[in-house]
């Protein structure tokens, strides 16, 4: 989610009760034509649990989100609806700009055969920590620096860099480098491959943050950039209760107040949020938004004081650190 500060959703909710048990499918038909940032469905099923990613009954398409012009298509999302579910909420956002339609929302109970759905149903958000941070780990049995995956499928883009997600959304390579790297053999490298990128190339992973809860918590990484446009970012985010609200002041940082530009040799950047009680998973990347080169090494994590500030510009107020609400008469044009 590179630019929450443009966001619009749409949300509505139902009984649990007829899926009880049951494994859940929601199919809707999206059209968009978005000109910046994701369109994505959301599905989450409600109850006590303390973790909707423990349970595997949340998906909001992060690993595959809806990007530029598509004609009307069908996207599904399948989670589990345990016997003590109490609602199923669902919605579709826009996290950028520009337009989308959405049509034709269906529920139906599916066999357990239907695998679940998104990168929170599976082993890989039930971790409690986040693992090979600094790229130097591979896969067991892989030979992970010779993939390329570069418009190749995404199963294949996503096991190329261990651990991490993939979006290289075929405008960008993303794979190790042991040319440039900060510490051990290797860095994580995103780069452009058309002269202008109309998405993000990113790499991100999640996990259950049960050893943060109710901490600050400090994310630091080293980057090196040679971007010839645009900027180039770090990210976290809280994800918790409020997930259709995208995202909770103080819980997400992505730098949008001080990104990287032009050449940057190694430097370390870092990004403080809040890990509420109630939270379900953490969201840790970084992301190109722009051509060139971007080079990211050594991701580490540690809970610090609440005397250390919040960082970035959506540590306090949604709208990017204006202290006055602006365009009451709505005359102002968009266009800054
Ligand atoms: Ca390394």
């Amino acid at each position: 989610m590179p630019h929450p500060n443009e966001f619009g959703n749409l949300t509505n909710w139902f009984s649990a009760d007829e899926y009880h048990g049951k494994r859940l499918k929601m199919s809707a038909w999206v059209k968009s034509e978005v000109t910046r940032g994701n369109a994505q469905l959301w599905l989450r099923v409600d109850g006590e649990w303390k973790s909707a990613v423990d349970a595997g009954v949340f998906d909001n398409m992060d690993d595959r989100p809806i990007q530029g012009h598509t004609d009307w298509t069908q996207y599904s999302l399948v989670v589990d609806v345990p016997a003590e579910s109490t609602d199923i909420v669902f919605g579709v956002m826009l996290i950028g700009s520009g337009q989308i339609w959405l049509d034709n929302v269906s529920f139906a109970a599916v066999s357990k055969d239907v695998p679940l759905t998104g990168m929170y149903s599976g082993e890989s958000v039930k971790r409690a920590k986040a693992n090979n941070l600094d790229f130097d780990e591979l896969a067991q049995g892989s030979d992970e620096k010779t993939v390329v995956p570069t418009a190749s499928p995404k199963s294949t883009a996503q096991n190329a860099i261990h651990e991490w997600y993939l979006e290289p959304k075929g405008e960008f390579e993303i794979k190790l480098d042991e040319t440039q790297k900060h510490s051990g053999s290797r860095s994580a490298y995103i780069k452009s491959i058309v002269s202008k990128p109309t998405q993000f190339g990113q790499i991100s992973q999640a996990f259950v943050p049960n050893k943060y809860l109710g901490t600050r918590l400090k994310l630091s990484a080293w980057a090196k950039s040679k971007l010839t446009s645009g900027t180039a970012h770090l990210w976290i985010r809280v994800d918790g209760e409020w997930n259709d609200n995208a995202y909770k002041p103080g819980c997400f940082d992505n730098m949008d107040d001080r990104p990287i530009k032009a050449e940057t040799d190694w430097t370390q950047y870092s990004l403080v949020v809040d890990v509420p009680e109630t939270s379900n998973h953490v969201l840790i990347g970084c992301f190109l938004d722009g051509a060139g080169e971007f080079w990211v090494d050594d991701f580490s994590l540690q809970i610090v004081g609440k005397e250390c500030p919040l960082t970035g510009c959506y540590a306090v107020l949604k709208g990017c650190g204006k202290k006055e609400p602006a365009n009451m008469n709505f005359e102002q044009n968009q266009d800054k």
